[in-house]
Formats: C-alpha cells, sequence, structure tokens
C-alpha cells in the first residue's frame, strides 16, 4: 500500500532527471555540414538537419508510432520542438464537449522566423490549398480571410506559447479533419487527425 505514493515519487524524480535545461552543446551543431543544404533548396526554411537525431534537441517524447494527445477535460496540450515536430499526431475530442481548447506550446530556442509553429484546423482536403495560400502571409502563414480554417492559434517562436478554443460542432460531421501547422515546408511533418468520439 506504501509502496505506491514512493514509485509515483520515484517516477516523478526520474522524469524531472531527465527533462533538464538544454545543454550547452545543443547549439553547436556541425553548421559546416548543414550550410550546403540551406542553399540547395531556397524554398525551404533552413533547418539544422543534426537537430533532427540530436536527441538534446527532443526533450520531448516523440513516439514514432501514432500517439493520441492527452485530453483533459475538453482541452488538450500540444508540444511543438526545433526538430519541426509535434508531440502527438492524434487529436480525439469527447463528443460531450460543446467547445475544446488546444494549447501549443514551442519547446525549441528557434526564432518564430526560423521555426515557427501553429495550430491550424480545416478539412484533411484543404490542407495544401490553406499552406499554399499562406505561405507569403508572414508571420502567421494564413491568408487573411481564409473561409477553409476553421480555427487557427498564433504562430509562435521557440519559447512561446499559445491556444485556440473551437465550437466542436464545426468538427463533428463532414470530416476527415486535421490538425497541422502552416509554417512553410512543415506540413508533412506536422499534422495529425482530430475527430469527435
Ligand atoms: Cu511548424
Amino acid at each position: 500500500m506504501n509502496a505506491l505514493p514512493l514509485l509515483a515519487g520515484a517516477i516523478a524524480l526520474a522524469l524531472s532527471a531527465c527533462s533538464p535545461s538544454p545543454a550547452p552543446d545543443s547549439t553547436t551543431a556541425p553548421a559546416a555540414d548543414t550550410a550546403p543544404l540551406a542553399t540547395d533548396d531556397a524554398s525551404e526554411p533552413a533547418l539544422d538537419a543534426g537537430a533532427i537525431d540530436d536527441p538534446v534537441a527532443t526533450p520531448v517524447p516523440m513516439d514514432a508510432d501514432s500517439r493520441a494527445a492527452d485530453v483533459a477535460g475538453c482541452a488538450t496540450i500540444l508540444t511543438s520542438n526545433d526538430a519541426m515536430q509535434f508531440d502527438a499526431d492524434a487529436i480525439v475530442i469527447p463528443a460531450s464537449c460543446a467547445s475544446f481548447t488546444i494549447h501549443l506550446t514551442h519547446v525549441g530556442t528557434l526564432p518564430i522566423g526560423a521555426m515557427g509553429h501553429n495550430v491550424v484546423i480545416a478539412r484533411a482536403a484543404d490542407m495544401p490549398a490553406i499552406v499554399a495560400d499562406g505561405m507569403a502571409a508572414t508571420p502567421r502563414h494564413i491568408k487573411p480571410g481564409d473561409t477553409r480554417v476553421i480555427a487557427h492559434t498564433d504562430m509562435i517562436g521557440g519559447g512561446g506559447s499559445t491556444s485556440v478554443t473551437f465550437d466542436v460542432a464545426l468538427v463533428r460531421e463532414g470530416g476527415p479533419y486535421r490538425f497541422f501547422c502552416s509554417f512553410p515546408g512543415h506540413l508533412a511533418r506536422m499534422q495529425g487527425s482530430l475527430q469527435v468520439q
């Protein structure tokens, strides 16, 4: 009986030990190796390719398998990072919710112009056009008045956080719906399913 609190405490300690502040060497990426990459394709934002495989740069667990966001009540927290990732690729909204809130945090350090993230909600079929039309609409990367956008957060950079609350009735039918980041070049890696169940 008494072992449970102790165990929970031990796990909490272990978890906190596993999420240290960024190590000093996390910023000393191999710049020489990535420079040619950045000049190869001007349409892609400069991305430190080494950061993707660098465990220090991705302190949040990022499973390769499908991972549903933890939902508490009618809200969830999505975490994003400098490696162009959300920490979940599915959001399941409880059918009992009238409105739903997505909190977005960016645990990276890169500025909004280099590694901005937002959360946009739309029909899956509308995603490519929303991103294409939002390409030039800095800094939010959503075309003003885009009626295909059901809801979206602000665009944030490293260390930022934001949230959006939307009417669940808008996504109950007519899907499939997706959540995604509309920053240029991020759609392929930063999207997931959104459904009401
Ligand atoms: Cu992004």
